[in-house]
């Protein structure tokens, strides 16, 4: 298509040269009116040629640029579409990092977290003489809210195996121990407040 185009904007232009050359050197130059009409309808042609391989060339290559713009958005469209996906797996990943530390703690055995206290005036005792908790890491933590110093401790088969810290005004003692399945004794630690009754049992299943 191009080339005919350059065929036709060529021949009119070498035409108009060698019909003006003739005309400067030749007097009386058309001859005849037939020639004119002749010479008219060549150059019409030419130049109606011309022009619509113009108008057709400028088409295609609008289509041409369409077709390239169309394919560069593509491009982009799928270069963003992997981009994304690479950032999935990513995201995924940071999903599975989080879940790990969780089924590490559940794989760790249950901890088990027994709340205690006692009277605010200082009473000799416990508020709870029983408690019950699941094999594995036992905690007990003892609020003491009065002024008498108190703490919690865990004796098994006549032995202490854990003591707390003598506390008052509302801190907390507390102990944490591993125990197997059998019946213990939570108890306070501080001369005659044991004897007195504060103590109790704690059930391990
Ligand atoms: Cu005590």
């Amino acid at each position: 298509m191009s080339d005919l185009f350059y065929v036709f904007g060529i021949a009119v232009v070498v035409l108009a040269l060698v019909v003006t050359a003739i005309g400067l050197r030749a007097h009386g130059f058309p001859k005849s009116r037939g020639a004119v009409l002749a010479g008219l309808t060549v150059f019409t042609l030419l130049v109606a040629g011309t022009c619509t391989y113009a108008v057709v060339l400028a088409r295609e290559e609008k289509e041409h640029r369409e077709h390239e713009w169309a394919e560069w958005r593509e491009q982009q469209a799928e270069e963003q579409e992997s981009a994304e996906q690479a950032a999935e797996p990513e995201a995924a990943a940071d999903e599975g990092g989080a879940e790990e530390p969780e089924g590490g703690e559940a794989a760790g055995g249950e901890a088990e977290t027994i709340e205690l206290t006692s009277p605010e005036d200082g009473s000799l005792v416990f508020d709870t003489d029983t408690v019950e908790a699941a094999a594995g890491t036992i905690t007990i933590d003892y609020t003491n809210p009065s002024p008498v110093p108190h703490n919690v401790a865990i004796e098994a088969d006549g032995e202490t195996v854990a003591e707390g810290d003598v506390v008052t005004g509302g801190d907390v003692s507390s102990v944490s121990v591993d125990l197997e399945p059998g019946t213990y004794v939570f108890y306070c630690s501080v001369p005659g407040h044991r004897e007195a009754g504060m103590e109790g049992q704690l059930k391990v299943k």
